[in-house]
């Protein structure tokens, strides 16, 4: 049988990869085919993303794609980093870069937010954990910094719907996307009356919420159909696990975020969520994803980029020889979110709560890794408590995305969990993005998901070992958060 294309545009908040996928008798496989590394820079006193270059990105992936066919590809899907966003004008032009959702405005207005709604009240209106980096916060400060802004707006499309409009999709939200902003009521069906209502937000500025995973458009003159896979790269980094719609399973999506959650089919909007510190965003099949954002391998990448370091192998390996320091910092302290001297920031912080510090390189990564295995592990064991039987003792956490290369961590987390921890892809983003492409075009049914998967990655299982040494280290943070 004749192959089925599709190409994935995959951004990260450090490259963005393009990834022609063709799917064949039930196996699916990919090639990159284009990659381009970006970072936010400082533009007019705000950290801001190159527009231009991202767009560049899709354009050139399209490019290479036809090149590598000799054809335009069936479908383009594009999904991004959560949270960032475009702002367009009256005349549906952009009014200027988009920022990055590590700028330092919202510290300066994330108090007033929370006086006009406080954190509650902000989580049961949208089922979502109010964190400074959502959009929610983001337009408020923009709203408070630049006066006359909210006339000016026509639409804020968040990146994935900006990129997807630029290619010619009408404008409009996908709702896995729509659920990061912090501005949709539970499960993005609608948009959140009592969130714009805090933030005066006009209602102008709210493009309608549309499906994933259906073809919202077409490329002018090529036939390329253009889908919204779910815009959102943890929600595809989900949608490649496989899973049927009522699967309740466990999930670490590990980049510079470590995302940890479970599937489940509806928002759970109840206190102990909140207490916990867990978002119900969309997935890309419309169920949810009950989740934390955990500050995850972004720890490890800036002290790469302090120390000039390319080689990630390089460093996990000898992490894997060096010595525990015996203690783990907490990834999420603010102290680690902005861009800086992360090796510095470490060791401070470890002198800071135990009076130790990590010497040397391997040292110190191995600091990083350990702290995420603790963070899932206390994590893990919060959404097993909320979830109930479906995560019982035992049950695996399937791990995907840049960390399932990394073993050491891998396996770190299947001590401190004690769970298995099955192995799936690692471009798992570009996986789901591909998938639900397929589905939206009719070259694959939902219901066969698993099985492609299952024949176009190898799954690798890691059982847990003694955790004593994961035990103590989480006790010792425990004491050190107390003090
Ligand atoms: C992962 C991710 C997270 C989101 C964070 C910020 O890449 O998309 O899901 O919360 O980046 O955008």
């Amino acid at each position: 049988t004749e192959a089925a294309s599709a190409l994935a545009l995959d951004l990260g908040s450090s490259s963005a990869r393009a990834i022609l996928g063709s799917l064949r008798d039930g196996v699916l496989v990919t090639q990159e085919v284009h990659r381009l590394t970006h970072r936010a820079q400082m533009r007019q006193g705000s950290l801001c993303w190159d527009i231009e270059a991202l767009n560049s990105a899709v354009a050139d992936g399209l490019d290479a794609a036809r090149q590598a066919l000799g054809t335009h590809p069936a479908s383009i899907g594009i999904d991004t980093w959560g949270v960032d966003y475009g702002l367009l004008d009256h005349d549906g032009a952009l009014l200027r870069p988009p920022r990055a959702y590590r700028d330092a405005r919202m510290a300066r207005h994330s108090a007033a937010l929370e006086g006009r709604i406080d954190r509650a009240g902000a989580w049961q209106a949208t089922g979502v954990l109010p964190m400074e980096i959502n959009t929610s916060y983001q337009v408020f400060a923009d709203l408070q910094e630049e006066p006359g802004l909210a006339q000016r707006v026509g639409a804020l499309l968040p990146l994935p719907d900006l990129l997807a409009h630029e290619l010619g999709a009408p404008v409009g939200v996908g709702r896995a996307i729509a659920s990061t902003t912090g501005l949709a009521a539970p499960g993005a069906r609608q948009w959140s009356p009592v969130m714009a209502q805090a933030i005066d937000l006009p209602e102008s500025w709210l493009a309608p919420l549309v499906d994933d995973a259906v073809v919202s458009g077409s490329i002018a003159g090529t036939g390329t159909a253009i889908v919204r896979p779910g815009g959102h790269d943890t929600a595809c980094a989900v949608h490649s696990l496989g899973l049927a719609p009522h699967q309740t399973a466990l999930f670490i999506s590990c980049g510079s975020w470590s995302l940890i959650g479970a599937t489940v089919p509806e928002p759970i909007v109840e206190p102990g969520v909140l207490e916990a510190g867990l978002s119900n965003e969309v997935r890309t099949d419309g169920g949810v994803r009950l989740l934390r954002n955990l500050t995850g391998l972004w720890l490890l990448q800036e002290c790469q980029r302090a120390w000039g370091e390319d080689d990630v192998a390089g460093l996990v390996e000898a992490a894997g020889r060096a010595r525990s320091l015996g203690v783990v910092v907490d990834p999420d302290d603010p102290a680690f979110m902005a861009p800086g001297d992360m090796p510095a920031a470490l060791g401070e912080w470890c002198q800071e709560h135990y009076g130790i510090e990590p010497s040397g390189r391997a040292q110190m990564v191995r600091l990083i890794l350990e702290s995420l295995a603790c963070a899932h592990a206390e994590h893990a064991e919060r959404l097993a408590g909320l979830v109930g039987s479906a995560l019982a003792p035992g049950a695996p956490i399937h791990l995907v995305g840049g960390g399932a290369r990394n073993r050491l961590l891998a396996q770190m987390t299947a001590t401190a969990c004690q769970r298995p921890v099955v192995i799936g892809a690692v471009e798992a983003s570009a996986m789901g993005n591909l998938l639900a492409q397929f589905e939206a075009t009719g070259a694959a049914r939902p219901q066969d998901r698993d099985a492609i998967v299952r024949q176009s990655c190898q799954r690798a299982v890691l059982e847990p070992e003694d955790p004593s040494a994961f035990t103590d280290m989480r006790e010792r943070l425990a004491r050190a958060r107390i003090r």
